[in-house]
């Protein structure tokens, strides 16, 4: 081949490795809807994968690991060029990402984390730090209820991430308050429906002996504060609240005096999300965890704050 034709087919091969960095197919594998945060979270990938001019296959589990499996499958048969993966438990993952590591289609987790034993199996994980936020809301609970009281606790999904996770921290922290006890803790699946007929039932069972709630997400905590109200109690008064999220919807039930405080968990990853995703399709190597920093909002800061919130 002659130099100059050589030169040609070379700049040739590159603009096609870059438009299939930058254009190509990718999968992304969602939990379902349980909470308008997740919502947000959707919307936030799609947006960024068009601004890129991504074409995204979207996949919606209705809250189902298998369904997730199957959908990371076809999209392996697919030939797509990256998968996104929205775990929705910690567990169970190897095998069919095995398989996606032997087609060599990188994948980046989002939002919440996985046990694997080999780490080589995903290309990063771009989520929020939920043992911080669980230690976090304990210690604005502890020093609201200056040390001492009872506690209800609304878990997210068993078996996910950010519900053990959140549990682990708020826990480790009330350790050092002795006076300070959980009377009972269930899951509420991070919706709204569920978070509301698990506080019924606690309401039931402990009547006006409940000082305090803790959700693991925004979503429970606002089914929460309709079971309050319509046991004729006070939320955010007769019974403390503390969430996870940071949703506007949770500012708008500060502002009214319902809810107590918020912890922040961004659901707006989608920039960062498909900018890894390109940089992995291009062989760059990730750090193993992109951590999302997060505040912590309480009632007091509702009113300022509300104007900011983009979710
Ligand atoms: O807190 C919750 C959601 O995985 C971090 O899942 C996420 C959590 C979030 O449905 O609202």
């Amino acid at each position: 081949m002659n130099p100059r034709k050589a030169l040609i087919s070379a700049a040739g091969l590159c603009l096609s490795l870059s438009v299939a960095a930058i254009a190509g197919t990718i999968g992304f594998s969602q939990i379902g809807f349980e909470s308008t945060w997740r919502t947000a979270e959707t919307e936030s990938i799609k947006s960024a994968a068009v601004d890129r001019g991504i074409k995204l296959l979207f996949s919606d589990a209705q809250g189902k690991q298998e369904n997730q499996i199957k959908a990371i499958r076809s999209f392996v048969a697919q030939k797509v060029d990256g998968i996104i993966l929205a775990p929705i438990v910690e567990t169970g993952w190897e095998p069919v990402l095995r398989e996606v590591r032997k087609a060599r289609i990188p994948l980046v987790l989002v939002d919440r984390g996985i046990r694997v034993s080999d780490p080589s199996l995903y290309a990063t994980l771009i989520a929020s730090d939920f043992v911080f936020e669980g230690r976090e809301a304990a210690k604005w609970l502890a020093k609201k209820m200056s040390g001492r009281g009872t506690i209800v606790e609304l878990q997210g999904i068993p078996g996910a991430a950010p519900a053990i996770d959140r549990k682990k921290g708020f826990e480790e922290v009330l350790k050092k308050y002795p006076r300070m006890s959980v009377l009972r803790s269930q899951t509420g699946n991070f919706n709204r429906t569920d978070g509301k007929q698990v506080m019924e039932a606690f309401l039931k069972a402990e009547g006006r002996n409940i000082n305090a709630l803790f959700a693991h997400n925004d979503a429970m905590a606002l089914g929460a504060i309709s079971a309050i109200e319509e046991a004729g109690m006070k939320p955010g008064t007769d019974i403390i609240i503390v969430s996870i999220d940071g949703m506007k919807e949770a500012f708008e039930a500060m502002v009214a005096g319902r809810l107590n405080c918020t912890v922040e968990c961004n659901p707006l990853l989608g920039p960062l999300v498909i900018g890894a995703m390109e940089k992995a399709i291009a062989g760059e190597k990730l750090p193993k965890w992109i951590k999302q920093v997060d505040g912590v909002f309480p009632k007091e800061s509702a009113a300022s704050m509300i104007g900011t919130r983009k979710y």
